[in-house]
This record gives structure tokens, sequence and C-alpha cells, in this order.
């Protein structure tokens, strides 16, 4: 298809799908988050790779159809449900960032799913965040801070392995501490959930640690034997920035993303998809 049809089907496209698939901001929508200003209308860009920006909520058969306007590039199979509408939020604690909401109050703060993000990251990159909202990314340990300590938080851990199978754990009760105290891991509250609860025992109380910046409490550093930053102890049992194994095993001698009561303590499956979110507790 010559390029200027091509991009006039992509107006089409989009213009049909702004009348029909965009939404007016739901009740649940604005949960997510207080304050929160969804952004402007969307914009068509050229077609190069990625033919629509994304700077309005969307919906996930809109990213589908997105890629499928586009003949350059293949289709994607999403396994998992992920959560692509963007936000940009405004909190008064933190100032205005960008974050995916999943529509029903729920914000997305850390995401695994395809190994495209490397998270052997420095504490810099885990303080500020990093990565790709619509893919892999860390939100980063600051905002969480500020989020967490103005008022009390539920945690939603949603986990995948390579078999397709699913699993999750929430807790009532998130809180990080500050960068003086190494984003301490304050409180996690009540688990629910049948994936278990693999943080209070080793994790509670536990410093981040990154890299460059070993706060653990073994000799060496879990950040770097497991290439990522984690609330490590011993290492512990869980990590879940570790290292991408596609095949959902760890091969050679370094464990990968893990959750270790959610696989009877066998350190060598290693999780193909992970998403953590917050939510504002309503009492
Ligand atoms: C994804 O969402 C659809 C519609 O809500 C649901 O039918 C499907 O089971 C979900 N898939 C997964 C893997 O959660
Ligand atoms: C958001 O995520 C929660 C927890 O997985 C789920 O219960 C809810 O249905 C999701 N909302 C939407 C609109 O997908
Ligand atoms: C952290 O990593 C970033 C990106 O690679 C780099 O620019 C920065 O200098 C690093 N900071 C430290 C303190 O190493
Ligand atoms: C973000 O991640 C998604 C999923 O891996 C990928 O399709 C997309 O190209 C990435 N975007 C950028 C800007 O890297
Ligand atoms: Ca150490």
């Amino acid at each position: 298809m010559e390029a200027w049809k091509h991009a006039m089907h992509l107006r089409v496209i989009a213009a049909v799908l702004s009348v029909l698939v965009l939404p007016d901001l739901t009740a649940a929508d604005e949960e997510c988050y207080k304050n929160t200003v969804p952004e402007e209308v969307i914009e068509v860009v050229e077609c190069s790779g990625s033919c629509f920006e994304i700077v309005k909520p969307i919906l996930n058969h809109f990213v589908e159809m997105k890629m499928a306007a586009d003949n350059s590039r293949v289709l994607t199979k999403i396994r998992h449900n992920v959560s692509k509408d963007i936000y940009q939020i405004r909190l008064p604690e933190v100032g205005a960032f960008k974050a995916p909401c999943n529509g029903s109050g729920w914000m997305v703060i850390q995401r695994r799913m395809d190994g495209s993000v490397d998270f052997s990251r420095n504490w810099t990159e885990y303080k500020n965040g990093f990565g790709n909202l619509t893919g892999e990314f860390f939100l980063g340990l600051e905002k969480l801070h500020l989020i967490t300590q103005s008022r009390q938080h539920e945690l939603l851990i949603r986990l995948g392995k390579v078999d397709g199978s699913t699993d999750f754990v929430q807790y009532d009760n998130f809180r990080i501490g500050s960068e003086k105290d190494s984003y301490l891991l304050q409180s996690v509250g009540n688990p629910t959930g049948s994936a278990g609860d693999s943080l209070t025992k080793r994790h509670l109380n536990m410093k981040f640690s990154t890299i460059d910046r070993d706060n653990d409490l073994v000799e060496g550093s879990c950040a770097s034997f497991l290439g990522g930053g984690w609330w490590f102890n011993n290492c512990g049992h869980s990590s879940l920035n570790g290292k991408f194994y596609r095949g959902g095993k760890m091969n050679g001698n370094s464990y990968g993303i893990y959750w270790a009561s959610w696989n009877n303590y066998d350190y060598t499956v290693s999780l193909t998809f992970v998403e953590m979110m917050i939510r504002p507790k309503s009492f």
C-alpha cells in the first residue's frame, strides 16, 4: 500500500475508534488515580514501526487493531491481559508522571512480560524508574515511597508461568520508606491469594539493594547474583526484578524471576509474567 493511503487508512481507523472505542471515563477509571488527568486526544503519527502515539487511555483491542493495521509488524501474541491504559497522574506529593492503570483503580508499578528490558540497573535507575510503560518497566522507588506514605495502599501481584498458568497474591498495607532508609520495605500487611506469601518472612524491613548498592544480609550481592534490585535478605523468597528466562527455567547458575511460595520453593522455575499493582485502600 502506498504510504499516503496507509496513512489515510490509519486516520480513518483512528477517527472511528475515537468515536466508538474511547469511552467516557467511568467511575472506576477515575478511581485510578485520584487526581488522574487523562491525556489529550489520540494523535496519528506516520507509520514508522509504531503507528499511533499512545497518548490517551486506550483499550487492549485498540492496541491489537493498531498492530493489525500496520502490515510491517508481526502481531505479537499477548498471553496476559496487561493494562495498557496509560494515564497522566498528578499527585500533590509526587507531581505529574505517567503510569498504566487497569480501569478498576489499580495502577501498575512494575511489569515483566517478554524480557525486552534489562532490569540489572543501578540505584539511581531504581530510584527514578526505567523501562517502557506499555511493556516492561519499574515505576521508581521514590514515587512508590511518596505515594505509599501519603495513604494506605494495597499491593496486588499477578504472576504467570511459561505454561500459561497464572496466580496472584494481594497485600493490604504496602509501604516503602525514604531513600534515607534505603527504601526499606516498611510494611506489606496481610496477604491473601493462592500464590502464597513470599514477602513477609524474609523481605519485610529489608532495605532495597541494587547492583551498585548492596544492602542485603549475605556476603556478596544478591542484586548482582540475581540480576535485579529487590528488598533482599539472604537473598530471600522472592525476586521479581530478576533475570528473565524465556524458557521459564533458570539455566547456568543464576536464578531467574521467582516467587518461591507459588512453586514449592523450587527456585529453578523462572516466571515469565509479573505485574505489581497498587491502589489506595478504601475502608
Ligand atoms: C483476559 O480478559 C478477558 C476478558 O476480560 C478474559 O476473558 C480472559 O480470560 C482474560 N485472560 C487472562 C489470561 O487473564
Ligand atoms: C484490574 O485488575 C483487577 C485485579 O486483577 C481485576 O480484578 C479487574 O477486573 C481488572 N480490571 C479490568 C477492567 O481489567
Ligand atoms: C546509572 O546508570 C545510568 C544508565 O546507565 C548511568 O547514566 C548512570 O551514570 C549510572 N549511575 C551510577 C551512579 O552509576
Ligand atoms: C515497549 O514494549 C512493547 C512490548 O515489549 C513493545 O512492543 C514496544 O515496541 C516497546 N516500545 C518501546 C518504545 O520500546
Ligand atoms: Ca551483601
